[in-house]
């Protein structure tokens, strides 16, 4: 169990979560808005800064540890989440948040990430999406567009992009949600939820890279498109869009239509728990340049419960010392086979 104190009892304010340490990211970059969230959040859930592991691997998002005034690691590419999986199985106490980007968790990192969400520990996974690799100079990342150029694809990538939330439900994953650096208001109240989730929580966050990348999520975010491009699934409601929420997703069998709201008699409502319907909503993927594309959504897709992998090891221990005593490492490692050379 994570340790948590009622908050009046805390008194932290966002300010108790900010370092000393100068921030090396690009001026503008989408990094600084989500790192202002997650320090404004940090105080209401009521976890002392002891308590507290950030984790990430390498990345401009990476650097992420440094700037949170809690205990934490920037470690080894690919690696934060086999290394949170270390941490929370020995202190299942901590709340412990991976800060991951696309490169890091999808490409060295993809195989780490797909076997922690099946084995569901209790992390908080912040994937920070800006389908670019920021850190070395603007390469291209599994979650690049096809056509995209970079310094790495100059004559446009053939690669076909990574979908990460149907990646990450196909993977198990208990909490499937995504944000956006640019909705302050909605990013914090994705924080709040992926904590309040037992078991693994994949927030995906587009973050914009005004460096490498400038405007690949402009469609989602600028106020002129917002309304007619994105659908926040909010649990128990129909889901509405467009910019006086008058469109909205019908199924017509298995397949998503837009309608209008007014006329419709059967529109879909939002449920959470529906695996089926969340697998649905994650394919709500294709570029604004396609004829009748759906609008992409924003929310928790998915959320279930399952039991948590660092709960069953402990069981597990616990039966084993039942049954055999506590033992002793040095005898077990000497065995009962033991051979001198002479
Ligand atoms: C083993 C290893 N391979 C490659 C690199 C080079 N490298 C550093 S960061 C990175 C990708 C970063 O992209 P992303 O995870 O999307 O993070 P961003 O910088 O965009 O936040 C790469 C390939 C490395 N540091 N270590
Ligand atoms: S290179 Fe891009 S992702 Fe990295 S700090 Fe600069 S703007 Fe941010």
């Amino acid at each position: 169990m994570e340790t948590k104190i009622e908050t009046a009892e805390l008194k932290l304010t966002a300010k108790d979560f900010v370092t000393d340490q100068d921030i090396r990211w690009c001026p503008g970059c989408g990094d600084y808005s989500i790192l202002k969230q997650v320090q404004s959040v940090m105080p209401e859930l009521g976890i002392p800064r002891e308590n507290i592991v950030f984790i990430s691997g390498i990345g401009c998002s990476s650097r992420f540890p440094y700037y949170m005034e809690t205990f934490g690691m920037h470690s080894i590419h690919g690696r934060a989440t086999a290394i949170a999986s270390g941490l929370k199985a020995t202190r299942p106490e901590l709340s412990v948040w991976i800060v991951t980007g696309d490169g890091d968790s999808l490409s060295i990192g993809g195989n780490h990430l797909i076997h922690l969400l099946r084995r569901n520990f209790n992390v908080n996974i912040l994937l920070f999406n800006n389908e670019i690799y920021g850190l070395t100079k603007g390469q291209y990342s599994p979650t690049s567009p096809q056509g995209k150029i970079t310094k790495s694809t100059p004559v446009g990538s053939i690669d076909h992009p990574f979908n990460p939330l149907a990646l990450c439900l196909g993977a198990d994953a208990t909490f499937v949600a995504r944000s956006m650096d640019r909705d302050p208001v909605h990013l914090r109240e994705m924080l709040r939820k992926a904590d309040q989730h037992k078991g693994t929580s994949l927030l995906e966050i587009y973050q914009n890279c005004n460096v490498f990348n400038d405007g690949a999520f402009e469609i989602f975010t600028e106020k002129g498109s917002k309304k007619q491009e994105t659908l926040f699934l909010e649990q128990g409601k129909p889901l509405l869009f467009g910019q006086n929420n008058e469109k909205g997703i019908q199924l017509d069998g298995l397949k998503p239509i837009v309608v209008e709201a007014a006329s419709a008699n059967n529109l879909w409502i939002h449920d959470v728990h529906d695996l089926s319907k969340a697998a649905l909503l994650t394919r709500f993927f294709e570029g604004a340049e396609t004829e009748n594309h759906l609008p992409r959504p924003f929310g928790i897709f998915y959320e279930t419960d399952r039991p948590c992998y660092e709960e069953v090891l402990q069981e597990q221990i616990e039966i084993a010392v039942n049954a055999k005593g506590k033992g002793n490492l040095d005898a077990l490692l000497s065995g009962n086979n033991v051979w001198t050379i002479s």
